[in-house]
Protein backbone atom coordinates (compact mmCIF):
# COMPACT_ATOMS: atom_id res chain seq x y z
CA UNK A 1 0.00 0.00 0.00
CA UNK A 2 2.12 3.22 -1.51
CA UNK A 3 0.13 5.12 -2.71
CA UNK A 4 -0.07 8.12 -1.24
CA UNK A 5 -3.74 8.94 -2.22
CA UNK A 6 -5.45 6.11 -0.21
CA UNK A 7 -8.43 7.24 2.21
CA UNK A 8 -8.81 6.20 6.15
CA UNK A 9 -11.46 4.37 4.77
CA UNK A 10 -9.75 2.44 1.77
CA UNK A 11 -7.09 1.38 4.36
CA UNK A 12 -9.60 0.71 6.65
CA UNK A 13 -11.30 -1.70 4.40
CA UNK A 14 -8.10 -2.96 2.94
CA UNK A 15 -6.76 -4.19 6.51
CA UNK A 16 -9.99 -5.77 6.99
CA UNK A 17 -9.65 -7.91 4.06
CA UNK A 18 -5.96 -8.72 5.34
CA UNK A 19 -8.17 -10.07 8.14
CA UNK A 20 -6.65 -7.56 10.65
CA UNK A 21 -9.59 -5.62 12.12
CA UNK A 22 -13.27 -6.95 11.75
CA UNK A 23 -15.92 -4.90 10.48
CA UNK A 24 -16.84 -3.61 14.02
CA UNK A 25 -13.42 -2.16 14.74
CA UNK A 26 -13.43 -0.54 11.25
CA UNK A 27 -16.56 0.75 11.91
CA UNK A 28 -15.56 2.58 15.28
CA UNK A 29 -12.22 3.97 13.75
CA UNK A 30 -14.03 5.63 11.09
CA UNK A 31 -16.60 7.03 13.48
CA UNK A 32 -13.73 8.39 16.10
CA UNK A 33 -11.95 9.50 12.85
CA UNK A 34 -15.44 11.33 12.03
CA UNK A 35 -15.67 13.02 15.09
CA UNK A 36 -12.11 14.24 15.41
CA UNK A 37 -12.59 16.46 11.97
CA UNK A 38 -15.67 18.06 13.86
CA UNK A 39 -12.74 18.95 17.21
CA UNK A 40 -10.52 19.99 14.09
CA UNK A 41 -13.15 22.78 13.05
CA UNK A 42 -13.70 24.05 16.09
CA UNK A 43 -10.40 24.32 17.40
CA UNK A 44 -10.04 26.12 13.64
CA UNK A 45 -12.54 28.72 14.15
CA UNK A 46 -10.51 29.81 17.16
CA UNK A 47 -11.86 33.13 18.81
CA UNK A 48 -14.33 33.43 15.43
CA UNK A 49 -16.07 30.24 17.13
CA UNK A 50 -16.55 31.43 20.63
CA UNK A 51 -14.72 28.32 22.13
CA UNK A 52 -11.78 29.96 23.89
CA UNK A 53 -11.71 30.51 27.43
CA UNK A 54 -13.01 28.70 30.43
CA UNK A 55 -15.59 26.37 30.71
CA UNK A 56 -18.58 27.25 33.76
CA UNK A 57 -20.88 29.88 34.46
CA UNK A 58 -21.05 33.34 36.47
CA UNK A 59 -16.84 33.23 36.77
CA UNK A 60 -17.27 29.80 38.17
CA UNK A 61 -14.63 27.84 36.92
CA UNK A 62 -16.08 24.24 35.96
CA UNK A 63 -13.56 21.36 37.36
CA UNK A 64 -12.78 18.10 36.23
CA UNK A 65 -12.60 14.70 37.80
CA UNK A 66 -8.75 15.52 37.88
CA UNK A 67 -8.84 18.34 39.78
CA UNK A 68 -8.43 20.77 36.82
CA UNK A 69 -9.95 23.43 35.19
CA UNK A 70 -12.13 22.64 32.06
CA UNK A 71 -11.89 24.58 28.77
CA UNK A 72 -15.03 25.40 26.68
CA UNK A 73 -13.10 23.06 23.77
CA UNK A 74 -12.36 20.50 26.13
CA UNK A 75 -15.95 20.11 27.16
CA UNK A 76 -17.19 20.36 23.94
CA UNK A 77 -14.99 18.04 22.39
CA UNK A 78 -16.29 15.37 25.28
CA UNK A 79 -19.44 16.18 23.90
CA UNK A 80 -18.53 15.40 20.48
CA UNK A 81 -16.77 12.11 20.90
CA UNK A 82 -19.74 11.02 23.03
CA UNK A 83 -22.24 11.49 20.94
CA UNK A 84 -20.74 9.81 17.74
CA UNK A 85 -19.72 7.14 18.98
CA UNK A 86 -23.35 6.40 21.69
CA UNK A 87 -25.46 5.00 18.75
CA UNK A 88 -23.34 3.17 16.29
CA UNK A 89 -23.58 -0.46 17.98
CA UNK A 90 -19.95 -1.20 18.37
CA UNK A 91 -19.15 -0.20 21.54
CA UNK A 92 -20.29 -1.37 25.17
CA UNK A 93 -19.00 1.65 26.75
CA UNK A 94 -16.77 4.59 26.88
CA UNK A 95 -14.60 6.33 29.43
CA UNK A 96 -12.71 9.68 29.58
CA UNK A 97 -10.29 11.84 30.68
CA UNK A 98 -13.55 14.30 31.78
CA UNK A 99 -15.91 12.06 33.16
CA UNK A 100 -15.60 10.67 37.03
CA UNK A 101 -16.25 6.87 35.66
CA UNK A 102 -17.27 5.23 32.70
CA UNK A 103 -20.68 5.64 30.19
CA UNK A 104 -22.64 2.63 29.04
CA UNK A 105 -23.52 2.35 25.74
CA UNK A 106 -28.00 3.83 26.28
CA UNK A 107 -30.61 1.09 26.53
CA UNK A 108 -32.24 2.41 23.12
CA UNK A 109 -29.00 1.49 20.94
CA UNK A 110 -27.44 -1.81 19.88
CA UNK A 111 -24.27 -2.45 22.20
CA UNK A 112 -21.40 -4.10 20.65
CA UNK A 113 -18.08 -5.81 21.79
CA UNK A 114 -15.27 -2.62 22.32
CA UNK A 115 -14.74 -0.46 24.72
CA UNK A 116 -13.53 2.68 23.82
CA UNK A 117 -11.41 5.84 26.30
CA UNK A 118 -10.12 8.84 25.78
CA UNK A 119 -9.06 12.45 26.31
CA UNK A 120 -10.91 14.41 24.39
CA UNK A 121 -8.46 17.33 24.32
CA UNK A 122 -4.89 16.59 25.11
CA UNK A 123 -2.65 19.99 25.93
CA UNK A 124 -5.69 21.66 27.07
CA UNK A 125 -3.20 24.71 28.49
CA UNK A 126 -2.47 25.63 24.87
CA UNK A 127 -5.54 25.60 23.21
CA UNK A 128 -6.27 29.74 24.08
CA UNK A 129 -2.75 30.26 22.63
CA UNK A 130 -2.99 29.02 19.20
CA UNK A 131 -0.71 25.83 20.00
CA UNK A 132 -0.81 22.76 18.48
CA UNK A 133 -3.62 20.66 20.54
CA UNK A 134 -5.14 16.84 20.16
CA UNK A 135 -7.20 13.98 20.57
CA UNK A 136 -6.22 10.53 22.26
CA UNK A 137 -8.03 7.12 22.09
CA UNK A 138 -7.47 3.78 22.81
CA UNK A 139 -9.94 0.67 22.39
CA UNK A 140 -9.92 -2.61 24.30
CA UNK A 141 -12.39 -5.38 24.07
CA UNK A 142 -15.10 -5.88 26.35
CA UNK A 143 -14.61 -8.93 28.43
CA UNK A 144 -16.13 -12.22 27.34
CA UNK A 145 -19.74 -12.45 28.61
CA UNK A 146 -20.09 -8.82 29.57
CA UNK A 147 -22.75 -6.53 28.61
CA UNK A 148 -22.89 -3.86 30.90
CA UNK A 149 -19.38 -3.19 31.53
CA UNK A 150 -18.27 -0.85 34.49
CA UNK A 151 -14.82 0.48 35.56
CA UNK A 152 -13.21 -2.39 36.51
CA UNK A 153 -13.63 -3.67 33.23
CA UNK A 154 -11.46 -1.09 31.49
CA UNK A 155 -8.84 -1.96 33.47
CA UNK A 156 -6.72 -4.17 31.13
CA UNK A 157 -2.72 -3.69 30.72
CA UNK A 158 -2.04 -1.52 27.13
CA UNK A 159 -0.97 -5.32 25.79
CA UNK A 160 -4.59 -5.57 25.16
CA UNK A 161 -5.40 -2.34 23.50
CA UNK A 162 -6.46 -3.51 19.65
CA UNK A 163 -6.36 -0.08 18.35
CA UNK A 164 -4.62 3.68 19.55
CA UNK A 165 -4.40 6.50 18.04
CA UNK A 166 -4.26 10.27 17.98
CA UNK A 167 -5.30 13.30 16.09
CA UNK A 168 -3.14 16.48 16.39
CA UNK A 169 -4.92 19.50 15.30
CA UNK A 170 -1.91 21.65 14.49
CA UNK A 171 -0.87 23.19 10.97
CA UNK A 172 -2.52 20.37 9.69
CA UNK A 173 -4.80 17.97 11.28
CA UNK A 174 -3.16 14.30 11.46
CA UNK A 175 -4.64 11.07 12.42
CA UNK A 176 -2.33 8.53 13.47
CA UNK A 177 -3.53 5.27 13.89
CA UNK A 178 -2.20 1.38 15.02
CA UNK A 179 -4.31 -1.55 15.13
CA UNK A 180 -1.24 -3.56 16.34
CA UNK A 181 0.34 -3.51 12.39
CA UNK A 182 2.66 -0.63 12.34
CA UNK A 183 1.65 2.81 13.22
CA UNK A 184 0.51 5.26 10.19
CA UNK A 185 -0.14 8.51 9.89
CA UNK A 186 -3.12 10.39 7.89
CA UNK A 187 -3.57 14.17 7.23
CA UNK A 188 -6.66 15.68 6.74
CA UNK A 189 -7.92 16.89 3.53
CA UNK A 190 -9.83 19.98 4.48
CA UNK A 191 -11.37 20.23 0.55
CA UNK A 192 -12.19 16.68 0.44
CA UNK A 193 -13.29 16.61 4.26
CA UNK A 194 -11.14 12.86 4.37
CA UNK A 195 -7.78 11.77 6.07
CA UNK A 196 -5.67 10.69 3.31
CA UNK A 197 -2.49 8.40 4.23
CA UNK A 198 0.59 10.71 4.37
CA UNK A 199 2.58 7.57 6.05
CA UNK A 200 2.62 4.27 5.98
CA UNK A 201 4.83 2.56 8.73
CA UNK A 202 6.47 5.38 10.31
CA UNK A 203 9.66 4.29 12.15
CA UNK A 204 11.50 6.30 14.86
CA UNK A 205 15.21 6.32 14.64
CA UNK A 206 16.84 4.19 17.36
CA UNK A 207 19.11 6.99 18.20
CA UNK A 208 18.40 10.26 19.65
CA UNK A 209 19.91 13.82 19.93
CA UNK A 210 16.56 15.45 21.28
CA UNK A 211 14.84 15.18 24.64
CA UNK A 212 11.34 16.76 25.79
CA UNK A 213 11.36 17.33 29.34
CA UNK A 214 9.93 20.41 31.48
CA UNK A 215 13.15 20.92 32.93
CA UNK A 216 11.16 23.79 35.32
CA UNK A 217 10.72 20.87 37.32
CA UNK A 218 14.22 19.73 37.42
CA UNK A 219 15.13 20.26 41.52
CA UNK A 220 11.68 18.02 41.93
CA UNK A 221 12.68 15.34 40.14
CA UNK A 222 13.99 11.38 42.04
CA UNK A 223 17.76 11.26 41.85
CA UNK A 224 18.12 9.18 38.58
CA UNK A 225 16.03 11.20 36.68
CA UNK A 226 18.45 13.89 38.05
CA UNK A 227 21.30 11.94 37.03
CA UNK A 228 20.21 10.85 33.52
CA UNK A 229 19.43 14.67 32.39
CA UNK A 230 22.32 15.65 33.90
CA UNK A 231 24.37 13.60 31.24
CA UNK A 232 22.49 14.81 28.34
CA UNK A 233 23.20 18.20 29.84
CA UNK A 234 26.74 17.52 29.95
CA UNK A 235 27.05 17.01 26.12
CA UNK A 236 30.14 16.14 24.27
CA UNK A 237 31.97 16.60 27.38
CA UNK A 238 29.84 14.47 29.58
CA UNK A 239 29.77 10.51 30.17
CA UNK A 240 27.16 10.60 26.60
CA UNK A 241 29.78 11.79 24.51
CA UNK A 242 27.20 14.11 22.47
CA UNK A 243 25.08 17.14 22.38
CA UNK A 244 21.45 16.88 22.89
CA UNK A 245 18.93 20.04 21.84
CA UNK A 246 15.87 20.25 23.37
CA UNK A 247 11.80 20.68 22.66
CA UNK A 248 9.16 20.89 24.91
CA UNK A 249 5.48 21.77 23.49
CA UNK A 250 3.83 20.92 26.46
CA UNK A 251 1.40 19.14 24.21
CA UNK A 252 1.89 15.58 24.52
CA UNK A 253 0.33 14.99 21.30
CA UNK A 254 2.53 17.10 19.44
CA UNK A 255 6.08 16.24 21.45
CA UNK A 256 4.88 12.70 20.55
CA UNK A 257 4.10 13.56 17.03
CA UNK A 258 7.59 15.30 16.56
CA UNK A 259 9.14 12.20 18.39
CA UNK A 260 7.27 9.22 15.69
CA UNK A 261 8.33 11.74 12.80
CA UNK A 262 12.04 12.11 13.29
CA UNK A 263 12.70 10.85 16.72
CA UNK A 264 13.69 11.73 20.05
CA UNK A 265 12.69 11.36 23.89
CA UNK A 266 9.94 12.14 25.87
CA UNK A 267 9.32 11.83 29.36
CA UNK A 268 7.16 12.85 32.41
CA UNK A 269 8.89 11.38 35.36
CA UNK A 270 8.13 11.10 38.53
CA UNK A 271 8.22 14.14 40.62
CA UNK A 272 7.92 15.28 44.54
CA UNK A 273 4.67 17.42 43.67
CA UNK A 274 2.77 14.52 41.10
CA UNK A 275 4.40 11.14 43.31
CA UNK A 276 1.40 11.69 45.53
CA UNK A 277 -0.85 10.71 42.57
CA UNK A 278 1.61 8.25 40.62
CA UNK A 279 2.49 10.24 38.52
CA UNK A 280 1.80 13.35 35.75
CA UNK A 281 0.48 11.63 32.54
CA UNK A 282 -2.65 9.43 33.01
CA UNK A 283 -1.81 5.42 31.69
CA UNK A 284 -5.60 4.48 30.24
CA UNK A 285 -5.93 6.82 27.78
CA UNK A 286 -2.15 9.23 27.83
CA UNK A 287 0.45 6.43 28.56
CA UNK A 288 -1.31 3.54 26.97
CA UNK A 289 -2.20 4.38 23.31
CA UNK A 290 0.85 6.53 23.15
CA UNK A 291 3.20 3.78 23.99
CA UNK A 292 1.34 1.07 21.83
CA UNK A 293 1.97 4.28 18.83
CA UNK A 294 5.40 4.24 19.81
CA UNK A 295 6.34 0.53 20.14
CA UNK A 296 4.56 -0.14 16.71
CA UNK A 297 7.11 2.50 15.29
CA UNK A 298 10.06 0.66 16.22
CA UNK A 299 10.49 2.58 19.57
CA UNK A 300 10.14 1.60 23.40
CA UNK A 301 7.89 3.21 26.26
CA UNK A 302 8.88 2.49 30.00
CA UNK A 303 7.77 4.16 33.33
CA UNK A 304 11.25 4.21 34.03
CA UNK A 305 10.89 0.35 35.92
CA UNK A 306 8.62 -1.12 33.89
CA UNK A 307 7.36 -1.74 30.32
CA UNK A 308 4.45 0.65 29.50
CA UNK A 309 2.11 -1.55 28.56
CA UNK A 310 2.37 -4.45 30.64
CA UNK A 311 1.80 -2.05 33.78
CA UNK A 312 -1.81 -3.28 35.35
CA UNK A 313 -4.41 -0.30 35.75
CA UNK A 314 -5.76 -0.02 39.43
CA UNK A 315 -8.29 2.59 38.47
CA UNK A 316 -9.48 4.30 35.16
CA UNK A 317 -7.34 7.50 35.99
CA UNK A 318 -4.58 6.06 36.89
CA UNK A 319 -1.41 8.20 36.83
CA UNK A 320 2.28 6.97 35.94
CA UNK A 321 5.81 8.37 35.23
CA UNK A 322 6.33 8.21 31.44
CA UNK A 323 9.54 7.88 28.74
CA UNK A 324 8.85 7.21 25.71
CA UNK A 325 10.54 6.97 22.09
CA UNK A 326 13.84 6.08 20.22
CA UNK A 327 14.46 2.56 21.66
CA UNK A 328 18.29 3.19 22.59
CA UNK A 329 17.21 6.34 24.36
CA UNK A 330 14.46 4.91 26.21
CA UNK A 331 16.81 2.28 27.36
CA UNK A 332 19.59 4.43 28.60
CA UNK A 333 17.19 6.31 31.01
CA UNK A 334 15.69 3.13 32.25
CA UNK A 335 19.17 2.27 32.77
CA UNK A 336 19.42 4.83 35.27
CA UNK A 337 16.70 3.80 37.41
CA UNK A 338 17.72 0.04 37.83
CA UNK A 339 21.24 1.82 38.75
CA UNK A 340 19.63 3.89 41.31
CA UNK A 341 17.13 1.01 42.87
CA UNK A 342 20.11 -1.66 42.92
CA UNK A 343 22.55 0.79 44.95
CA UNK A 344 19.62 1.27 47.25
CA UNK A 345 18.40 -1.76 47.46
P1 LIG B 1 -2.31 19.63 29.78
O1 LIG B 1 -2.15 19.52 31.27
O2 LIG B 1 -2.17 21.02 29.24
O3 LIG B 1 -3.55 18.92 29.27
O4 LIG B 1 -2.04 15.71 29.63
C1 LIG B 1 -1.44 16.64 30.33
C2 LIG B 1 -0.52 17.60 29.59
O5 LIG B 1 -1.09 18.79 29.14
C3 LIG B 1 0.27 17.00 28.41
O6 LIG B 1 -0.37 17.15 27.16
C4 LIG B 1 1.57 17.77 28.45
O7 LIG B 1 2.66 17.03 27.92
C5 LIG B 1 1.76 18.02 29.93
O8 LIG B 1 0.48 17.89 30.54
C6 LIG B 1 2.29 19.40 30.19
O9 LIG B 1 2.60 19.49 31.53
P2 LIG B 1 3.32 20.76 32.17
O10 LIG B 1 2.31 21.88 32.09
O11 LIG B 1 3.63 20.35 33.55
O12 LIG B 1 4.52 21.06 31.36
Amino acid sequence: MSNPNISLTRFLIEEQREGRINPELRLLIEVVARACKRISIAVGKGALGGVLGDAGENGQASINVQGEAQKKLDVLSNEILLEANAWGGHLAGLASEEMDHSQRIPDKYPRGNYLLMFDPLDGSSNIDVNISVGTIFSVLRCPEGITEPSDEHFLQPGTAQVAAGYCTYGPSTMLVLTVGHGTHAFTLDREVGSFVLTTLGMQIPEETKEFAVNMSNQRFWEAPMQAYVGDLLAGKEGSRGKDFNMRWVASMVADVHRILTRGGIFSYPLDSKCAPKGGKLRLMYEANPMSFLVEQAGGAASTGRQRMLDVQPSGLHMRVPVFLGSKAEVEAAVRYHQAHDQANA
